[in-house]
């Protein structure tokens, strides 16, 4: 029988375009490979999808996974000294997995920074 998750969890507070990089997984460092990635922020958990929103509905349908991001205990963090582009953040998950997200526009990072910390602050750190 499917469990229903509470409400909260299933709503999506914030959603739109980035460029990211996953640099490290459990703590392994990966070869930095931007690209631009659908992030779709809930209370808990962030997902990233490779293609857009459209492409994603419809992958939906065939059962293709987003890479989800669990932000209980999570960092974030600017890493001005990670990148040689402008406004980037750096969010580390516990479980030692590392993302860059990068906008040009200032205005769209600075909402996401804040919008990640809020979602971040509010949840238990482990
Ligand atoms: C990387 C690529 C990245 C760049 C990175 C390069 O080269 O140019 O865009 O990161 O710099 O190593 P490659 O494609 O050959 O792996 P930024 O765009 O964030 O600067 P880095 O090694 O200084 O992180």
């Amino acid at each position: 029988k499917d469990v229903i998750p509470p409400l909260e969890q299933l709503m999506v507070e914030k959603e739109g375009y980035l460029q990211k990089a996953k640099i490290a997984d459990g703590g392994k460092k990966l070869r930095k490979n931007w690209s631009t990635s659908w992030i779709v922020l809930s209370s808990r958990k962030i997902e990233f999808y490779k293609e857009s929103k459209q492409q994603a509905l419809s992958n939906m349908k065939t059962g293709n996974k987003p890479e989800s991001v669990d932000l209980c205990g999570a960092h974030i963090e600017w890493a001005k000294e990670k990148s040689s582009r402008k406004n980037v953040f750096q969010i580390t998950t516990l479980s030692g997995n590392e993302f860059l997200l990068q906008s040009d526009i200032d205005f769209i990072i600075l909402d996401w920074f804040h919008a990640i910390k809020n979602a971040i602050d509010r949840l238990p750190k482990d």
